[in-house]
């Protein structure tokens, strides 16, 4: 069955983009999922015209971790908009609902406390299946949509909308 859901297409240009410094932090945890999702991201913000020496990428062990290393990344290194990238698969407990709720909500409270842009990249899926679709790799023929660079696009977006350029 066909779908309206999905993104609008990114925006033809980014005018400034090619000052931005960009920063990826990225959940260990899945990793061929989350290997995928970095690549998109890092793909569509050098399509939109970041430099590729102005894109910073760290890790932290898992996704819970994420909200403590986007803000740690955003006061140690001089970032214009930080993506946080994570993949929650729901397992046979309720750590799933712990981990996705706080993730959430602490990268949320980030942006709108610092005032500087917080992509949310953290897939929270049923399943693999879920997980390998949205990162592009695809299972069982389909092939799926790499969610990584949409998140790019929403990162450069964001942080020259923080600047007034766009
Ligand atoms: C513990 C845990 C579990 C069960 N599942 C995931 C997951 O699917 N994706 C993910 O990014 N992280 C998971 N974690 C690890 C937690 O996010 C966190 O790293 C640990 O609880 C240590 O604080």
């Amino acid at each position: 069955m066909s779908t309206v859901k999905g993104p609008a297409p990114a925006p033809s240009s980014f005018p400034g983009s090619e000052k931005l410094r960009i920063g990826i932090v990225h959940a260990r945890w899945n990793k061929e999922i989350i290997d995928a999702l970095v690549a998109g991201a890092v793909q569509s913000l050098q399509k939109a015209g970041v430099p590729t020496e102005n894109i910073l990428i760290e890790s932290v062990p898992g996704s819970w971790e994420l909200p403590a290393g986007c803000q740690i990344m955003l006061d140690q290194k001089p970032v214009d908009a930080v993506i946080a990238i994570g993949c929650l698969i729901k397992g046979s407990t309720m750590h799933f609902e712990y981990i996705c709720d706080c993730a959430t909500h602490g990268l949320m409270r980030l942006g709108l406390e610092t005032k500087r842009p917080v992509v949310l990249g953290v897939l929270t899926v049923l399943n693999d299946d879920q997980g390998l679709e949205r990162a592009g790799i695809g299972r069982n023929g389909k092939p799926g949509h790499n969610h990584g660079e949409d998140w790019g696009f929403a990162a450069v977006e964001m942080a020259l909308k923080s600047q007034g350029k766009m």
